[in-house]
């Protein structure tokens, strides 16, 4: 009886203490700089990067263990620049790097002391990728998430499987809990030996997605080693407790293009979607489907009006070089903003909700309506009140405006189209 009241009552305590996450002064002011930078570079970049097929190819070409191993002895990037890479990303508006430090292959991209799995013990390249990476973006000034994959094809103790991985061969039996303690021990590596580390960015849990993954023991465990890094989980539903911002994969916030987020709803944390550049995550040699800049700025200028981050996409050559069709698009993004991107940074989802025809963004004293796709000379938005002046952006062209009952109209003067994003910048009235 005793014994069952004490169970009941450390059973409450844990679930209380769950739902009683409060972050951390560090970790609120990290979201609001999250929030304020809006533009990061996702990178996936691993031994899967060999085949040129993506970085699902050992669960797509049902490899087993022992057969994708045979991969690392080929994963020699002798041209890795980390310091171009950053620069890369910097001169695309950039404001951080989201790097995969451990994808679902379970092989890790810096020297670990758990296993040989990685690339200082298994490759012939033998460097600590991550702290090449980690170093150089103190030094250029830019932010470093870490991606970590909790699904692990390699790692004999991730069993039961969940709903990939199938093929690998391993053997079966595995203690979950001890994969657990693998991954936090992994975890505290990165988050103990590479200096600040913006924030972990996890991926997999939908493979078991009832499973029982103790996330309050990793989420804590991070947040105790580094208040200020933010959680987020790709798991594709409302966020846990413990997570700080809420990301959204190949689809806008609430949009449900995508099957896997056919149940999504928005929470209150910062939010962040991610997309590719062609259609593939690790690099794919023979996917030249790229989208053109002006796309992918109209979907970073959409994700502003939803109030979100873009967390764009690249996935380096197994030799560590980037694909010239990658540079192009991000040197197109990086002239627009040094242009636009008063309209972007520091901004927040504007007063009129996400429209066909464009967005709007605001801070203070200004409302910013991005027209994409423009329907005619004459706006007609909901009505805004306190409207003090108008103009383009840039240039300031004045831009006449004119109240109606329940509509503010907007003339948009002729030749002022842009066929990207013409902006028309309000003041208003605080
Ligand atoms: C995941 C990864 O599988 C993928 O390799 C990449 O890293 C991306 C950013 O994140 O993508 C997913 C996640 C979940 C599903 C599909 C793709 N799902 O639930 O079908």
């Amino acid at each position: 009886m005793r014994m069952k009241s004490l169970a009941l009552l450390l059973a409450l305590a844990g679930s209380v203490r769950a739902q009683s996450y409060r972050p951390a002064p560090e970790n609120l002011a990290a979201r609001q700089w999250f929030e304020d930078n809006r533009f990061g570079m996702f990178i996936h970049w691993g031994v899967y990067s060999v085949l040129g097929d993506g970085e699902w190819v050992m669960n797509n070409r049902q490899m087993t263990v022992a057969e994708y191993e045979r991969l690392a002895p080929r994963f020699d990037p002798e041209q890795f620049d980390p310091a171009a890479w950053v620069a890369l990303a910097k001169s695309a508006g950039m404001r951080y790097i989201t790097f995969t430090t451990k994808h679902h292959d379970g092989f890790a991209m810096w020297r670990t002391s758990r296993n040989h799995w990685n690339i200082v013990d298994a490759t012939p390249y033998r460097k600590d990728v991550v702290k090449m990476l980690a170093e150089e973006c103190r030094r250029q000034g830019i932010k470093l998430f870490l991606y970590h994959s909790q699904l692990d094809w390699h790692n004999p103790d991730y069993f039961p499987l969940g709903q990939t991985g199938h093929a690998s061969d391993r053997p079966p039996g595995g203690d979950f809990n001890k994969y657990l303690d693998f991954m936090n021990a992994q975890l505290r590596e990165l988050l103990t030996g590479y200096g600040p580390i913006a924030g972990v960015w996890f991926d997999g849990m939908w493979d078991k997605p009832d499973a029982d993954w103790h996330l309050e023991k990793t989420y804590s465990m991070i947040h105790a080693l580094q208040p200020a890094a933010l959680v987020g989980s790709n798991h594709h539903r409302a966020p846990y407790p413990g997570e700080d911002f809420q990301m959204f994969e190949k689809d806008l916030p609430g949009q449900h293009t995508q099957e896997f987020n056919g149940t999504s709803t928005i929470g209150s944390l910062p939010l962040e979607t991610c997309d590719t550049i062609n259609g593939a995550w690790g690099y794919n040699s023979k996917d030249t489907h790229f989208k053109s800049s002006r796309e992918l700025i109209q979907y970073l200028v959409r994700a502003a009006g939803d109030n979100a981050n873009f967390l764009l996409n690249i996935g380096p050559k197994p030799d560590g070089t980037i694909q010239p069709e990658f540079v192009e698009r991000l040197h197109a993004m990086g002239a627009w903003l040094a242009r636009n991107g008063d309209t972007i940074y520091g901004t927040r989802g504007g007063p009129v909700p996400p429209r066909n025809w464009g967005v709007t963004t605001r801070k203070a004293g200004k409302v910013y309506v991005h027209v994409l796709d423009w329907p005619d000379e004459v706006l007609a938005l909901p009505r805004l009140e306190g409207i003090r002046g108008a103009r383009l952006f840039p240039g300031g062209a004045k831009v006449e405006t004119a109240q109606v009952p329940g509509a503010t109209l907007v003339r948009l003067p002729a030749g002022a189209r842009d066929p990207v994003d013409t902006i028309v910048e309000l003041d208003m009235a605080e």
